[in-house]
Parts: C-alpha cells; sequence; structure tokens
C-alpha cells in the first residue's frame, strides 16, 4: 500500500494539464467517488491498528498535495481564463467606469479676447466685425491717413497680388469704418479681430497680430466719458486696485490722442523689471474721434461726436500672462498651450 501511496504522490507531482477541463478530470481520477486516492481510504479502513499507525501520516500527505495541486492550478487557469477572455478585455467591459477625457485649453490669445468683449458688453458695447482683406479707403482715407503717409507704404501693409487696392487691413478701425457707414448714433461697438503688418518677425514683433478697437458715438460724448470708460476696463481686467494715466499722443483718426497706461500690478506701481521701473504698463491708444472721420463715414459732426480706443490683444495677454515672447502665440507648441486648461 505504501508503494501505491508514493507512485500516487509522484503522479500528483509530475501533472501537467492542458486546461481547466483536464483539471477536473484529473480530480475525478484522483478524489472522486471512485478515485484513486477515495479508494485507498477505503482501503486504509480495512488495515489493521498497526498498518494504519505506518500509513496514516502517508495518506494525509498525498490527499493534502491532491487538493492543493488541483485549487492552485483551478485558480491559476481561471485567472488566465478571464484576462484573454473577449468580455474582460478593457474595450468591452461595458461596466468599466470611463477614464477621464483630457480637457482642451482655449487659445490665451482667445481667453483675453473673450474677457475684453465681456467686459465692454457689460457697459453696452456690442461686437462688431469685418472683413481682413480691405480696399486703401476703408484702411487709411476714411481715417483720415494723408496721401503720403508712411502706413500706406509697401513696407508696412501687405497689398493682395490682384492689385493695387486689395490690401490686408492694418489695424481693425476698418471695422468701424463699416459700421458707421452702415449706422447711425447712438453707435457703440466693440471690434476683435486679426491685422497684418509687414514686419521681420521676433520675440516683440509679428507679421499678424490681434487687436480690439472700441467706438462710442452719440450726442455730448467727452473726453471724460472716454476716461471712465478706459478706467472701468483697466480695473475689471487688471484688478479692481488699478489707476490709469494718460500721455499726449498722436494718431491721424483721433484728435486730442492719447497713450493709456495702467498702474503696474507686480510691483503696485513701486517699480519693478516689468514696468522697467516706471511703475505703469502701456495698454492702448485712444482719444476723441476726428470730425474727418466722422464726415467721411457720413455722421453729422456738428451734431456728434466720440471716443476710440485700441488695443493690442498680444499684449494685453503679455501683461496677465507674463508672456515675455509674442512667438509662442503663434506656434501653437501644447506645452505653452496646455498651461491654459481651465481648472475643473
Ligand atoms: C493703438 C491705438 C487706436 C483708435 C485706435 C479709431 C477708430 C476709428 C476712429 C478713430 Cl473708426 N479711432 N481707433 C483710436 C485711437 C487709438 O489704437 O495703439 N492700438 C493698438
Amino acid at each position: 500500500m505504501i508503494r501505491k501511496i508514493e507512485s500516487l504522490l509522484d503522479e500528483v507531482k509530475a501533472f501537467v494539464p492542458k486546461g481547466l477541463a483536464e483539471v477536473e478530470e484529473f480530480r475525478i481520477r484522483m478524489l472522486g467517488k471512485k478515485g484513486a486516492i477515495t479508494a485507498l481510504f477505503d482501503e486504509f479502513k480495512t488495515a489493521s491498528a498497526e498498518q494504519k499507525r505506518e500509513l496514516g501520516q502517508a495518506m494525509n500527505r498525498l490527499k493534502t498535495a491532491a487538493v492543493e495541486k488541483i485549487n492552485d492550478l483551478k485558480a491559476r487557469l481561471e485567472e488566465l481564463a478571464f484576462a484573454s477572455s473577449d468580455a474582460s478585455s478593457l474595450a468591452l467591459d461595458m461596466t468599466r467606469p470611463a477614464g477621464a477625457d483630457r480637457v482642451g485649453a482655449r487659445h490665451p490669445i482667445s481667453l483675453v479676447r473673450n474677457r475684453i468683449l465681456e467686459i465692454f458688453g457689460r457697459i453696452g458695447f456690442v461686437p462688431a466685425e469685418g472683413p481682413e482683406i480691405e480696399d486703401d479707403w476703408h484702411v487709411f482715407t476714411a481715417l483720415n491717413f494723408p496721401p503720403e503717409h508712411p502706413a500706406r507704404d509697401m513696407q508696412d501693409t501687405f497689398f493682395v497680388e490682384k492689385g493695387p487696392d486689395v490690401l490686408l487691413r492694418t489695424h481693425t478701425s476698418s471695422i468701424q469704418v463699416r459700421v458707421m457707414q452702415t449706422q447711425q448714433p447712438p453707435i457703440r461697438v466693440i471690434c476683435p479681430g486679426r491685422v497684418f503688418r509687414n514686419e521681420a518677425i521676433s520675440y516683440r514683433a509679428h507679421c499678424i497680430f490681434h487687436q480690439a478697437e472700441g467706438l462710442y458715438i452719440d450726442q455730448n460724448v467727452s473726453f471724460a466719458d472716454l476716461k471712465q470708460t478706459i478706467l472701468y476696463f483697466a480695473k475689471e481686467m487688471f484688478g479692481e486696485k488699478s489707476e490709469i494715466r494718460m500721455r499726449p499722443s498722436y494718431f491721424p483718426f483721433t484728435e486730442p490722442s492719447t497713450e493709456v497706461d495702467v498702474s503696474c500690478n507686480l510691483c503696485g506701481g513701486k517699480g519693478c523689471a516689468v514696468c522697467k521701473h516706471t511703475g505703469w504698463l502701456e495698454i492702448m491708444g485712444a482719444g476723441m474721434v476726428d470730425p474727418n472721420v466722422l464726415a467721411a463715414c457720413g455722421i453729422d459732426s456738428s451734431k456728434y461726436s466720440g471716443f476710440a480706443f485700441g488695443m493690442g490683444v498680444e499684449r494685453i495677454a503679455m501683461l496677465k500672462y507674463g508672456v515675455k515672447d509674442l512667438r509662442l502665440y503663434f506656434e501653437n507648441d501644447l506645452r505653452f498651450l496646455r498651461q491654459f486648461t481651465p481648472v475643473l
């Protein structure tokens, strides 16, 4: 009998199944009602007390070895079957919670443009857009540029091959010219858009950039209205503590004209590297619309007056986000753009 036990133990140790079905077959052959080990235990019952002492431990070792081997094989094969079955493959597990999708980011220029539209929208400025391909009259003549003004030169303006009077707008003022031609006051528009200038690309200049210009025309519009409107904008865009100052300037289309600075929000006006120790940052140009411009666009300059302002969207974004190289706005490098992903 001891030899039978040992040979069965060898058989258990050597058993290598091809699959789960063979393990079950093996279990029945060893431990089933008519199995070899079961039969041994029946035989054991008839043995003498002396034989039982001798065989007992070997019998138990055999049974334990068989049970453990079968359980282990079953567990391993079941796991393998699960992992490779279609039902468990990741794509088809309908109960599996969905993985989080990566949230996209708005381009910083879009973020700032939208913010500008929203801030002015709240005080009644309606968005207006116009064509990027323009003619000389809408870009220069109507805006009081003298015939010999250098901005009309090939050096600054892109002319489209089709003809001398087809050009890319160099500022968004041409949108407002079109608004004035088609609407009578009161006019309150905010005009965002791309503009084009024939410039060498560097960290501070690009041949394509974005502007947002505002125009307000009604009876009795004054320079005080302009000041208060821009102060409101500066506080909304750069923070409640912001102050503005205006320096005299010159544009062909406004008189008087001014350049507007906002107090540096980094140093609180004390002076730092960003504001070049002046405490002020230039944010836009503005002024009272020149009566010649009103007249050219069909608005009675004896009855109406208005103010206008224009800002570079890249410049505002630069001040808001601390981006020091303009080119980053045009390269669409994901490492740059992803920094503007909204926090959900
Ligand atoms: C700047 C300066 C400015 C305007 C834009 C304007 C438009 C019309 C009539 C009069 Cl239709 N003015 N726009 C006025 C003053 C300044 O922009 O530095 N922009 C980036």
